[in-house]
């Protein structure tokens, strides 16, 4: 039982070590009903995304709070666009007191929303207040929207930090993640829309044609559009496209290092005869011989008779 236990959160941990996710709150704009004001200090709404979480009263006052409580009470944080949310983080203010004033808050995924409105809205999580714990994770969603959307429970909603996390878009080995979009769904008719859910099908469409030089892949869409120029003419992303482009394909002779994303030349005795990203490198048959970045082998008699006739006209000359 321990063993299995033990074999379990091993395995978790992989799992989290594989999907690298990124806080993009700060990419967005915040809102609320109404902001609370104490002499000059206003407890705005950008206040729950500033970068800093501790959640410490005087003198930082590191939070936002309304100044309506209850139901009504809201803080809406609108992204630039449609992401796929995996993670949401909500760090509470910390002075005990007040604290408590965190039950009940819940927590709203949804497209274009607005301050008070849930309607078509996916209500994620609700949270119960735990003595001592300062930040409640709701973890392992699956939620696409542009906006997150926290409710009041009973007191005023005051709210040091909110982290929103999506996946980072990551290209194929052999290609770079850049930052925009080509006007359309791909460019000179090399594949547009093709219905591809895995973005490394998607680079070996790309691969096969020389005239490919990036692509655009949505995991949400499972979409591939193939494009004939290599960087973005926009500078704005489309969707949740990744835009990929083709940077590396190695030459025959040599092979590609997954680790440094190099090409390198295939070790003697091994030769590698084809172009391409995932170029590897095979071993001689029997027989045959090759030095270091070949595309093929020869015979050894051969190469070793050519040998030793080039060291005698080398010498006789
Ligand atoms: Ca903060
Ligand atoms: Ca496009």
């Amino acid at each position: 039982m321990t063993k299995l236990m033990s074999r379990l959160l091993v395995l978790l941990f992989m799992e989290q070590s594989l999907c690298d996710l990124k806080n993009i709150a700060r990419e967005g704009t915040a809102e609320q009903i109404d902001s609370y004001q104490v002499w000059s200090t206003k407890f705005l709404a950008s206040r729950a995304i500033d970068g800093i979480s501790n959640g410490l009263d005087a003198p930082a006052w590191d939070f936002s709070r309304t100044a309506t409580a209850g139901k009504a009470a809201w803080w809406l944080l609108t992204l630039p666009r449609i992401i796929v949310i995996r993670e949401i983080k909500v760090y509470n203010r910390v002075k005990p007191e007040y604290a408590h004033k965190i039950e009940g808050v819940t927590v709203w995924v949804g497209v274009g929303m607005t301050g008070g409105d849930y309607e078509e809205a996916v209500k994620v999580g609700t949270i119960q207040y735990v003595a001592g714990t300062n930040i409640y994770i709701l973890a392992n969603l699956e939620e696409e929207g542009s906006s997150v959307q926290i409710q009041g429970g009973s007191e005023v909603l005051q709210l040091a930090e909110v982290k929103v996390y999506r996946e980072i878009d990551v290209c194929p080995v052999g290609y770079s993640l850049e930052v925009g979009d080509i006007k359309g769904w791909g460019t000179a008719e090399l594949g547009s829309m093709l219905v591809i859910g895995l973005r490394e099908e998607c680079a070996n469409r790309c691969d096969a044609l020389p005239l490919c030089l990036s692509f655009e892949h949505s995991n949400t869409a499972k979409l591939c559009n193939l494009n004939k120029i290599a960087m973005p003419s926009k500078s704005q992303n489309y969707e949740d496209y990744a835009f990929c482009r083709k940077t590396t394909e190695c030459t025959p002779g040599n092979y590609m290092d997954s680790e440094t994303e190099q090409c390198k030349e295939c070790p003697p005795g091994t030769f590698n005869a084809k172009m391409g990203r995932k170029a590897e490198c095979s071993e001689c048959e029997a027989g045959k011989f090759s030095a270091a970045g070949s595309s093929s082998c020869s015979k050894i008699g051969r190469d070793s008779k050519n040998l030793v006739n080039e060291i005698r006209y080398k010498s006789t000359n």
